[in-house]
């Protein structure tokens, strides 16, 4: 078994972004009285550009509104508050077999950080629901961080604060931009698809799979494998 296991959140802890997140968004459009709304689709693409302040900002730069940037900042303020109300409503569900692959990383002594583009205010909640308080010894978030995925600056912060090296380290993500971020940091990463990244470049990957628990259960011993 790996020393440590780094999780991503989005998308590999939970499926949040298309029924969560983008939801979130679009609600946040609305209280601000923006024409603005994300389908299922299109949100998908916007998924390239990681952080939900730079995904609005984006939108908002082609809308040609005159202060995007500060006002990409307010309605990100609104979405996330928006989003941390869903999740301590408990609306967010793990992935199927995610759990079970954390009470095997805890039973079998593996210490366990996170590393997200999310921000910490629905972050620290989602994880006290998914993986119970405590279980996750470092938190990394957008907040912490200077530089977003897929810049490895999330998984070095969570490298430090664990106080492990790469080599004993396993990834566990959900996008390319997610694992590049993780290679980036030297880490050996399992990518574990969902709707939105089966299509995205995973070169890289020491594991692919489309899920945690088909065709069979992801265990604290196939995580270890990922290790060179
Ligand atoms: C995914 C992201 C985040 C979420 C939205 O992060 O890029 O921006 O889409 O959350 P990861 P925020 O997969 O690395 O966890 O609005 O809080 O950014
Ligand atoms: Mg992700």
């Amino acid at each position: 078994v790996p020393e440590a296991v780094v999780l991503d959140v989005d998308g590999t802890l939970a499926d949040t972004e298309r029924d969560g997140h983008r939801v979130a968004f679009n609600d946040a459009f609305a209280v601000h009285g923006l024409d603005l709304r994300w389908d299922v689709e299109h949100y998908g693409e916007l998924l390239a550009i990681t952080g939900g302040r730079r995904r609005i900002a984006a939108a908002l730069r082609a809308t040609g509104v005159d202060d995007p940037d500060g006002l990409a900042a307010e309605v990100h303020r609104t979405k996330t508050a928006l989003f941390t109300d869903v999740v301590r409503r408990g609306g967010i569900a793990p992935r199927p077999g995610l759990p079970a692959l954390v009470d095997d990383l805890r039973a079998r002594g593996v210490r366990i950080g996170v590393a997200t583009t999310g921000r910490r205010a629905w972050v620290e909640p989602l994880l006290d629901h998914l993986l119970g308080p405590g279980t996750a010894e470092v938190v990394v978030c957008g907040d912490d961080v200077a530089a977003l995925k897929p810049d490895p600056e999330a998984y070095r912060v969570a490298l430090a604060r664990l106080a492990v090296d790469a080599a004993a380290t396993v990834a566990v993500e959900d996008s390319g931009p997610g694992l590049r971020a993780a290679l980036a940091a030297g880490l050996a990463t399992v990518v574990v698809t969902n709707d939105y990244t089966a299509d995205h470049d995973l070169t890289g990957a020491a594991i692919v799979r489309e899920a945690f628990d088909a065709p069979d259960q992801l265990t604290a011993d196939e995580l270890g494998t990922a290790l060179v």
